[in-house]
């Protein structure tokens, strides 16, 4: 009789088995033959996982289970990137301190990410913010002030009215990519405009503050970063987005004299249009309004000579210039530039239409009016955050000796645990409140001296925590983060998988902090991840998941009504990993139709049969599976899959060739029914998940318990 497919009690005792065995438990001592399979992980937020953390997790999932079948010692790791403003204002919203909150959120995403059956390594997690982690994260912020890499520096930063905290510049940018609708300070949604500057976290417009704050001084790496995306292999769009970023520009700073004396430099990519400039632009910090994206000026009075003509040229205050790039003016050439045009335009200034002229590059240094130059749009990492939910930066500022580090010794310097955590506004984070906590005396000299009261942002824990997977378990008496035999062997990373979201920050910091730690002889690599993939972002029916238009796909709900193994064979049906699935529950119930077809399959009554079309169209999907997974183009595999069957079930032909052949193949995509039917139907003694399959494609599992 047809047994029905219980996938509720067969996906709980494998995944109690595959547990109690330490099937994914990897081998880091002796493992030889190396395979860092790495997922980005995940803010645990309130809401818990949702079906695109679902669809990355497997996508991920499904290559580590790939090469394991291959004869690879698979390491995959995965763990929480607690601190910071997204568990924070969580926390702060239902009234609750952030320390329990975020034991109680991890745990549900471990439940969460177990029932899905990935093959993590759970002996090796990592939580941000545990004092054993953290402590690591502010061994990192004294190895880069010891390096003179970090310094504490009065600038005009970004900074967020909603998350009460400045911002890095990368954590600035666009509504659309922050995918969030524009506010305003008073939390009021404004009409949308590409050029608004809003938080990547709340969407709310930044506004401009001058405060002190740490910076890591990722501009001396501005190069060696735009050097390295050469050597990696990472899509087309990450890398650009990386050069972009960095914004490498070759030109000139051209010195105008001004009419009473006194120079105003500009910066110029186009020096070959000095023939037509008419006026010069100055960044107004003062006249620049977030909301407002409408050029606005006002001449300041004041001319400069421009050196070819000797005419006057009218310097004119304005909102379009950004204050922090190049020298912060402009020489304006409404001819050749759109925006200086649009500019002259508005304020009526002169237009001189000149056909751009190359010997001008030469002339300028010649008369020594001006030098090349090379610009880089990259500014240096603001680090601090006037927050309490994050690592306290292990600095104490002396009145005698400026500032000093906390003596490694005295690592962690421990978050305390305060029922004030809210942030203020005021510039300085809630720490600066408590006495008890900053007063301390300067391990130097002995003095009275102050501690910074300011907390590291979230992507300073993430932007090693790669390097500290593999080390979990050796221990933390050591005095690095990681065991140096232990990185030699495992790291670089050989597949990172995540979110194309985060191109130019988690992707940027953590390539710069593996340079620094390259540098100071740490680690022997300055590449974390060779091979970067970025998956797509999931839709829910043609609109982007948010909680907003309540459109958000709980993976739980399906996993109960369908198993984990319909999801995953699901998710990875949608399409290309790098396409935008639409998740829709038809297509649920289409996978579970072709698992419970599998299941069915197995059960039949086994004969010998072997047809030569069957076999044939068993080796082309054979070959097919292998090289899909490798181009992340599972929904082709599991196609060829569903052929592959629907053949078999024509034939009637049950053979074990082809019944092993095909647990082993859909093994990835479904390891609770693949591993049922290999184990308690075919028979075998061991895993499927550890079979290596061999070229001729005969079957040589290792034996695992
Ligand atoms: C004259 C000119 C003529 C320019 C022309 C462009 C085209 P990238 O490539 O991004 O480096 N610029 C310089 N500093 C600026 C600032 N702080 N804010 C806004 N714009 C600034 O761009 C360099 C060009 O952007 C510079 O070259 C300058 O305008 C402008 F037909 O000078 B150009
Ligand atoms: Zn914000």
């Amino acid at each position: 009789m047809q047994k029905k497919y219980d996938h509720a009690a067969i996906e709980k005792k494998w995944q109690e088995k595959w547990d109690r065995t330490g099937l994914y438990v990897a081998d880091i001592e002796n493992g030889k033959n190396h395979f860092y399979n790495l997922w980005m992980f995940p803010y645990p937020s309130a809401e818990g996982l949702h079906a695109g953390h679902a669809f990355a997790s497997t996508g991920s999932d499904i290559v580590g289970r790939f090469m394991r079948m291959n004869g690879k010692d698979v390491f995959q790791p995965i763990g929480y990137d607690s601190f910071g403003i997204h568990s924070e204002n969580y926390a702060i919203k239902i009234n609750e301190n952030p320390q329990d909150v975020v034991k109680r959120t991890t745990k549900h995403y471990e439940n969460q990410l177990r029932c899905l059956g990935h093959g993590y390594d759970w002996t090796r997690t990592v939580t941000t913010s545990d004092p054993d982690y953290y402590r690591w994260t502010q061994w990192l912020f004294i190895k880069m002030f010891e390096a003179g890499l970090a310094y504490k520096k009065k600038a005009t930063v970004n900074f967020c009215p909603s998350c009460k905290t400045v911002l890095a510049d990368e954590q600035v940018v666009s509504p659309k990519t922050a995918g969030k609708d524009p506010k305003n300070a008073e939390g009021e949604t404004v009409s949308y405009s590409e050029e608004l500057k809003v938080c990547e976290r709340c969407g709310t417009i930044v506004e401009k503050k001058d405060l002190d704050q740490w910076f890591f001084k990722i501009t001396d790496y501005a190069d060696r970063l735009l050097g390295g995306l050469n050597k990696i292999d990472w899509s087309r769009r990450v890398v650009s987005a990386q050069k972009n970023w960095i914004g490498k520009s070759e030109g000139m700073i051209i010195n105008f004299k001004k009419e009473n004396g006194g120079n105003l430099p500009v910066f110029t990519t186009r020096p070959d249009t000095l023939n037509a400039v008419t006026f010069i632009a100055v960044a107004d910090e003062k006249m620049y309004n977030e909301g407002n994206t409408e050029k606005i000026g006002e001449p300041n009075g004041e001319c400069a000579i421009d050196p070819l003509t000797g005419k006057k040229l009218p310097i004119w205050k304005t909102n379009y210039i950004a204050a922090g790039y190049g020298t912060g003016s402009v020489m304006g050439v409404p001819a050749h530039d759109e925006r200086d045009m649009e500019f002259a335009k508005k304020y009526h200034l002169d237009i001189v239409e000149k056909d751009p002229d190359d010997s001008l590059w030469e002339r300028i240094e010649k008369e020594g009016w001006g030098k090349k130059h090379i610009n880089y749009h990259l500014r240096d990492w603001l680090v601090s955050r006037q927050r309490y939910w994050g690592a306290p930066i292990p600095m104490i500022d002396c009145p005698k000796c400026g500032w000093v580090t906390v003596p490694e010794e005295d690592l962690p310097l421990l978050l305390p645990p305060i029922s004030d955590y809210k942030p203020e506004g005021s510039g300085r984070g809630p720490l600066a409140n408590h006495k008890e906590f900053y007063q301390v005396a300067c391990p130097s000299c002995g003095g009275q001296a102050k501690r910074e009261t300011d907390v590291m942002d979230t992507f300073v824990d993430s932007s090693w925590y790669f390097l500290r997977y593999p080390s979990v378990k050796a221990g933390t008496s050591s005095k690095l983060p990681f065991d140096p035999v232990i990185s030699k062997k495992w790291l670089p990373v050989d597949l990172y998988f995540g979110g194309a979201e985060h191109s130019v920050l988690h992707l940027m910091y953590s390539r710069f902090v593996t340079m620094v730690l390259n540098d100071l002889k740490h680690i022997d690599f300055d590449e974390p991840f060779p091979k970067f993939f970025a998956h797509g972002l999931m839709i829910k029916d043609g609109s982007k998941m948010s909680k907003s238009r309540g459109n958000v796909v709980n993976p739980d709900d399906y996993i109960d009504k369908f198993g984990a193994d319909t999801l995953r064979l699901y998710l990875a049906f949608m399409g290309p990993m790098d396409a935008s699935p639409d998740f829709r529950d038809s297509g649920m119930e289409g996978a579970n139709r072709f698992i419970k077809r599998v299941w069915k399959l197995f059960n039949e009554k086994p004969n010998e049969k072997v047809i030569p079309e069957v076999t044939s169209k068993l080796h082309q999907t054979i070959k097919k599976v292998g090289s899909d997974i490798g181009e992340y183009k599972y929904n082709t595999a599991i196609s060829s899959l569903m052929e592959l069957v629907n053949m078999i079930n024509e034939y009637k032909t049950y053979s074990t060739e082809y019944l092993e052949a095909l647990a082993l193949l859909l093994a990835p995509f479904a390891p609770h029914l693949s591993e049922e039917a290999w184990v308690e139907i075919l028979g075998k003694p061991f895993s499927i998940h550890k079979g290596k399959r061999h070229q001729e494609g005969s079957v040589c599992p290792r034996q695992v318990s």
